[in-house]
């Protein structure tokens, strides 16, 4: 393989430069952590798994017209996407209380909220990734009033689609998270569109019938095989063979690499569809 320069490496994923200008190939690894990384492990085939649900919602996605940074999916761990700035704040949506909400609030977990509940939270592990307002984000210059509301208006409709795709599976879409990123025009015209991934590792989803929790809850707090559940999830998605591709913990990475980039052939048709301009005025952040 020839060496490519790295970006970025992440927690989850590192960031290689791309093969064209404006691309940049994101490579999803094995790691996991948790608690703003405190805990950590390596979980085989995590990574191809969350590459694989991740490529295929964000196609989805793409087909409702949600512009996202998602090309194409190349090999079993990487994926080739837009090269955006990345605007430093994670947008939450919860349908039903779980996780920080719970601590924060003492609300109990699986009370079903009254609507579906935007957060947002700063992008920082060494301050935890702190809960902001909307006035923080437009005060501190981390996003525009015009990007937040189209940041908002394109998770409500994440939302109702993702449920709408869970729910059908037997899943109930309890949060997730999602990140944004900017492109510029060459009429420096802004767009916004979903970045990073949405996978179990963004997402809480529990079976609807048992309540069994599938998503990165089973690593942070222990409750079964991290894969078990995200493999579950994959095949009802239709994206893994029944069988699986990890079995008692040993990842079949011959069987990874022969599964077809299914996705590929949606994502060059539906591309572009959505893009909306934001802002026309050239400015910088
Ligand atoms: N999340 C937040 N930061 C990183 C991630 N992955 C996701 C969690 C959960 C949702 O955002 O995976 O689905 C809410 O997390 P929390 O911890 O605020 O309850
Ligand atoms: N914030 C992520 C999580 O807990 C990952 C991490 O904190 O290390 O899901």
């Amino acid at each position: 393989m020839s060496k490519r320069r790295q970006l970025y490496d992440g927690k989850a994923k590192t960031i290689f430069e791309g093969p064209e200008p404006g691309t940049v190939i994101q490579y999803f690894k094995d790691d996991t952590s948790a608690f703003d990384g405190v805990k950590k492990a390596v979980i085989s085939g995590k990574g191809v798994l969350n590459n694989r649900i991740s490529a295929h919602i964000m196609t989805k996605l793409e087909g409702i017209g949600i512009p996202t940074h998602f090309i194409r999916s190349l090999n079993m761990r990487e994926q080739l996407v837009r090269q955006l700035e990345i605007i430093p704040v994670e947008l939450v949506m919860r349908n039903i209380a779980a996780g920080s909400l719970c601590k924060r609030y003492g609300i109990p977990e699986g009370t079903v909220l009254q609507q579906p509940l935007v957060e947002f939270f700063y992008k920082s592990d060494e301050l935890h990734d702190p809960l902001v307002s909307e006035q923080h984000i437009m005060n501190f210059g981390w996003a525009w009033p015009d990007e937040l509301e189209e940041m908002v208006h394109m998770a409500w409709r994440v939302n109702d689609y993702l449920n709408g795709l869970f729910a059908g599976m037997g899943l109930k879409l309890v949060d997730f998270k999602l990140e944004f990123g900017r492109l510029w025009g060459e009429n420096g015209e802004l767009y916004i569109l979903l970045a990073d991934e949405i996978s179990p590792d963004s997402c809480r989803l529990w079976d609807a019938a048992t309540g069994e929790k599938l998503d990165k809850d089973r690593f942070r707090y222990d409750l079964g095989d991290l894969t078990e559940g995200y493999q579950k999830i994959a095949r009802k998605l239709g994206l893994i063979p029944e069988g699986g591709l990890v079995k008692d913990g040993t990842f079949d990475e011959e069987l990874a690499e022969s599964l077809g980039d299914i996705e590929n052939e949606l994502a060059r048709k539906s591309h572009w569809k959505g893009l909306k301009v934001v802002s026309k005025k050239p400015r910088k952040v």
